[in-house]
């Protein structure tokens, strides 16, 4: 039995639906009945798809016993709006949080089936690029958990986050059909489609009672259909939805075209309309400012408001109180227009004076923050936006006027400060500046760790700031115990419950109870075969997808995340370099064997990162090869990085590699699966770094690098990445050997984009942090040598984690933000 499966009982356990026979009966009629298959000639996919369905049969109940409970108790219910939703794979999380896996693994069996080659047969849908994306997911976990009316609202991308692959070190891109073959965790409801408006241009007119009244008229209308997927929590009643917008041709649409006699017109505007939820943007933190994007944004955000509003009448309340029973989360600026078209809903379609409509939008939305990065920013021409939602425009310049009104009276007579304040950008071509849009519409706005906050007032929304102290808060990120521990660390998971209880599923906090158990010998050396375990299956899975054999008994020193350069997974790999130097020049050098593990995927059109890939691979292609290094040293790119992988990477690292420039990265979220999982952080302080160093000690983190004070001094200073260069000999070598073509085949000019602005621009200080971070190297390469002591910073470092669980980042945002409350479903 898993630690998942522990002592507490699942409310529905008693129900005869969860006995082993009711499985392996509802499992075979899946099979038959579902999937037309018996047995004997089932494919893979059938028998998960059996399985999948199986499971979600038993969510059904308490997903609309939910539903029921916050109609009736018109429960204030939190839409968590975001165009990224990471889930990872259902199957094994549904099991966990039903508390079935055990039975079901016995089920499958006795019908000669292995649920752990089932759970492989599950596309994960990937329709997010990193950290925020993956954020959604773990929030939406926790809303359900802690029984929190919720509702994620998101897009059903055909195509998610591409595939990758690494082709002779470089990486590939491959298209994710993760549809193909059904996906048995989502419910279509065609009944709630709701039609969306876009293009064309608007009209004035008054209505029959008198009223001024401004009428849209596009240029086309898609539908949005909505697709559900069930959200249990952990052990409790609550399942909540998951809604995700997929765009079709209205019929409407299709049949004027029809009548003009254009057939194949009117099948190519079908197809037209679809393209808008076909692929996600595989960029991570940098705009492309597409029109289709704004489309896909604002598609899914009135899709979502109006289904809100569906609610609202459908709960009998009246939609000026609309506020009152939804708090909307704007995750990041992607759903921002969503103010405007709040505002557009209530004055336009509901008749809703200005005054009171800006008083509940305002009410209504809260808006997060996740970047200070510049590329991220999004800003939309004014003129594509006109094309796309030209009432919009309106309202945003009445917005905008009103604000600014405000604004002159607050800042009297300092005019610079209101142009850089206004929600349109008009230093050049103009633009609509989204999160100004969000600041203004919100009534709470945050960071997502305590420096990131700290530097949105100082730096990014400092005018914002001046004028709304009190709207601003921080809000350090988490991420859910269930899918990072108890699922991905079952091993993990199992030791700790025998020692405290399974209390640590539910409330993470309680993780610090094996504190003492650091200084209990038997306890450490059940950690650590933990761990080694966990290390064999990783390898295996390197095994598997490279080809390369790497020792279990060497450090797994891991970074895996998006690539970017102001992550710096160049920095690390200069080092590595370094030491290869190192093992070339003194034969019987004494070094602990490592294996660099990495992982990521670079957007499509970022060539630096591309670049940054390549160079990973062909510095490990090198040192993999060479007989002197003698295995000491390994380098691993694992393709395809996502939460699959992710799962078996995060419980096998022991070095968690954190090391962004100071100032850049705004939280992380995978230095904390890291840290929950036993690995120890080298890193600067940046983002959540700081918090886990804070909660861990000092003594059990190894920290280099400038701090964001000094980054900025520097810069103020002038700086200048030679005189770094001139004063380090080995990295001087180091650069040298890349540059000449050492690393590729003779090719001198391949790395030259990277080095040569490492040499003269270096914008995110590798060459200023680099001493810094290899001497730490060095303190780490001397630590991990103590294997005792090793281990107890291992084990301390995950028993005083408990801060970084969403559960806790959920609870600060109900009650700081939302104003929401647990309600415990009632059962039918
Ligand atoms: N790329 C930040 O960079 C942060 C996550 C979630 C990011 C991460 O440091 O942990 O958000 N920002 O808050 C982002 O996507 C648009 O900005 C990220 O995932």
């Amino acid at each position: 039995m898993s630690a998942a499966d522990s002592s507490v009982a699942h409310p529905e356990h008693d129900r005869s639906s969860l006995s082993r026979e009711s499985l392996k009966r509802a499992f075979l009629d899946h099979l038959l009945y579902t999937q037309g298959k018996s047995l004997e000639i089932a494919s893979k996919n059938d028998l998960y798809q059996s399985l999948a369905h199986t499971v979600r049969d038993r969510l059904v109940r308490s997903w609309f016993d939910t539903s029921a409970t916050h109609q009736k108790r018109n429960a204030r219910t939190v839409a968590y709006l975001s165009a990224e939703f990471l889930m990872g794979p259902y199957l094994g999380n549904n099991l966990l949080s039903l508390g079935i896996s055990h039975e079901i693994r016995l089920a499958m069996s006795e019908l000669g089936l292995d649920l752990d080659e089932l759970l492989r047969q599950e596309e994960e849908p990937g329709l997010g690029n990193g950290g925020l994306g993956r954020l959604a997911a773990c929030f939406i976990d926790s809303l359900a958990t802690l029984e929190v009316p919720a509702i994620g609202y998101g897009i059903r991308y055909e195509y998610g986050i591409f595939y990758q692959t690494i082709m002779d070190g470089w990486q590939v891109e491959n298209t994710d059909a993760w549809l193909r073959y059904g996906n048995p965790w989502e419910i279509q409801h065609a009944e709630w489609a709701v039609q969306v408006k876009l293009g064309g241009h608007t009209e004035q007119y008054t209505d029959d009672s008198g009223r001024f009244r401004v009428r849209w008229v596009p240029e086309k209308t898609v539908a949005g259909v909505p697709f559900d997927s069930p959200i249990p929590g952990y052990r409790v009643d609550t399942t909540n939805t998951l809604r995700l917008w997929r765009a079709e041709a209205t019929e409407a649409f299709d049949f004027h075209t029809f009548n003009r006699g254009d057939y194949l017109g009117a099948v190519n505007k079908k197809v037209t309309s679809e393209n808008l939820t076909k692929v996600l943007y595989p960029n991570d933190e940098s705009v492309q400012g597409k029109e289709l994007r704004l489309e896909q944004q604002y598609f899914f955000v009135s899709c979502s408001l109006q289904d809100m509003l569906r609610l609202q009448q459908h709960r009998g309340q009246p939609v000026t109180s609309f506020h009152k029973s939804f708090a909307i989360q704007l995750n990041d600026t992607h759903p921002s227009i969503g103010v405007a078209e709040l505002m557009r809903l209530l004055i336009d379609e509901h008749l809703v004076p200005w005054d009171r409509a800006w008083d509940i939008t305002r009410q209504t939305f809260s808006y997060t923050n996740h970047t200070l990065l510049p590329e991220a920013l999004e800003r939309w021409p004014l003129e594509l936006f006109r094309r796309v939602l030209p009432r919009h425009l309106e309202i945003i310049f009445e917005i905008n006027a009103r604000f600014l009104n405000e604004a002159r009276i607050h800042f009297f007579g300092d005019e610079t400060r209101i142009a850089r304040l206004s929600l349109i950008d008009e230093s050049g071509e103009r633009y609509v500046r989204m999160a100004h849009l969000a600041c203004v519409g919100s009534h709470a706005i945050n960071g997502v760790a305590d420096l990131h906050s700290e530097l949105l007032k100082r730096d990014l929304l400092k005018d914002f700031y001046a004028m709304w102290p009190d709207k601003f808060t921080s809000m350090t990120n988490g991420v859910t115990p269930r899918r990072w521990v108890a699922l991905s660390n079952p091993r993990m998971g199992k030791l700790v419950t025998r020692c405290i209880g399974d209390g640590w599923i539910k409330d993470w906090s309680r993780i610090r109870e094996i504190e003492p158990y650091a200084d209990d010998a038997a306890f450490a050396a059940e950690w650590r075969a933990i761990k080694r375990a966990n290390k064999i299956d990783l390898a295996s899975l390197l095994l598997r997808k490279t080809g390369i054999k790497v020792d279990p008994d060497s450090m797994f020193d891991v970074q895996v995340k998006r690539i970017h350069e102001y992550k710096r997974q160049h920095l690390s790999a200069l080092h590595i370099a370094a030491l290869y130097h190192r093992v070339k020049s003194q034969r019987n050098l004494d070094i602990t064997p490592r294996t660099f593990i990495f992982g990521g995927k670079a957007a499509p059109g970022y060539m630096r990162a591309k670049l940054m890939i390549k160079l990973i691979t062909a510095i490990g292609d090198v040192i993999n090869h060479d007989p002197d290094v003698r295995d000491r040293i390994k380098v691993v790119f694992i393709p395809n990085f996502s939460v699959t992988v992710g799962q078996c990477v995060y419980p096998a690292a022991e070095l968690s590699e954190q090391i962004s420039l100071a100032g850049k990265e705004a939280s992380g979220t995978g230095n904390m699966k890291f840290a929950m999982n036993g690995a120890l952080t080298i890193g600067t302080m940046d983002g959540a770094n700081i918090e886990i160093r804070d909660e861990v000690g000092e003594d059990v983190f190894f920290l280099f690098g400038l701090t964001a004070e000094e980054v900025y001094a520097l810069r103020r200073e002038g700086y200048r990445p030679m005189d770094f260069l001139r004063r380090d000999g080995e990295l001087h070598a180091v650069i040298e050997l890349i540059r000449s073509g050492f690393f590729s085949r003779g090719d001198s000019a391949l790395f030259a984009p990277l080095i040569d602005d490492l040499l003269n621009h270096d914008p995110y200080m590798l060459l200023a942090d680099y001493d810094s971070y290899a001497a730490c190297h060095s303190r780490v390469d001397q630590a991990y040598r103590d294997t005792q002591a090793w281990t107890r910073m291992s084990i301390l470092n995950t028993a005083r984690s408990g801060k970084f669980s969403s559960d806790r980042a959920i609870g600060e945002y109900c009650d700081r933000i939302w104003k929401a409350r647990a309600v415990p479903v009632e059962k039918r």
